[in-house]
């Protein structure tokens, strides 16, 4: 299983294009225009951000999951801790952990907007940042929806869009879930929502080793 993250966070982009998506309507309109064009340029950007970060990267897939812990087994949970998510911003703002410690997140979204709770390092939430705005500008992600059909599509060799990673949740508005995670290592971490722009205007927070 290979985990993929982007790169660059872009802020102003960030801004500007969810502003042209929210003023264009639906960006379902963006997608179904041109059917076609739309897919096979998506997939060839995907592809192409996939590829450099098999590359040029490193560090990710394994590696950078056994870094920042492992997906935890429910009989080996010691704690729950609920994180709300609004618009945009985490309740709590951080957390405290223990080395070792297995965390039940239950995650609600009690925003208006899509938003996503990601546990990792500052460096794998940018990578995200830049993948999630692709998501966007393709209609596959939208301000208050996920279009799960477009984010099913095969990217080629198999990969989607869908975020099946155990280490992140992407919920609608209203939606809930749980995610366990084990924190078997100690290291700078962060949980964050890397839907455009939100990262910057302070929807994340530091994990506290304690
Ligand atoms: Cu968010």
């Amino acid at each position: 299983m290979t985990r993929t993250y982007s790169l660059f966070s872009r802020v102003s982009s960030v801004v500007l294009v969810a502003a042209a998506m929210i003023s264009m309507g639906s960006s379902l309109a963006l997608a179904s225009g041109s059917h076609e064009g739309g897919h096979e340029k998506m997939k060839k950007d995907m592809h192409g951000k996939m590829h450099d970060q098999m590359h040029n990267k490193g560090g990710h897939g394994h590696g950078a999951a056994a870094s920042i812990g492992e997906p935890g087994v429910a009989s080996e949970v010691t704690r729950s801790i609920e994180i709300t998510m609004l618009d945009n911003l985490f309740e709590p703002e951080s957390i405290s952990v223990k080395k070792g410690e297995t965390i039940k997140f239950i995650v609600k979204n009690e925003g208006e907007f899509v938003h996503e709770f990601n546990i990792g390092t500052a460096a794998m939430h940018a990578h995200h940042q830049e993948e999630m705005m692709m998501m966007m500008e393709h209609g596959a992600l939208e301000a208050d929806k996920i279009n799960h059909d477009m984010m099913k599509m095969d990217m080629g060799g198999g990969k989607t869009m869908e975020h099946n990673d155990p280490n992140s949740v992407l919920l609608e508005p209203s939606k809930s879930t749980e995610i366990i995670w084990k924190f078997s290592k100690e290291t700078e971490l962060e949980f964050a929502c890397n839907v455009p722009g939100h990262y910057e205007s302070g929807m994340m927070g530091k994990v506290k080793f304690k």
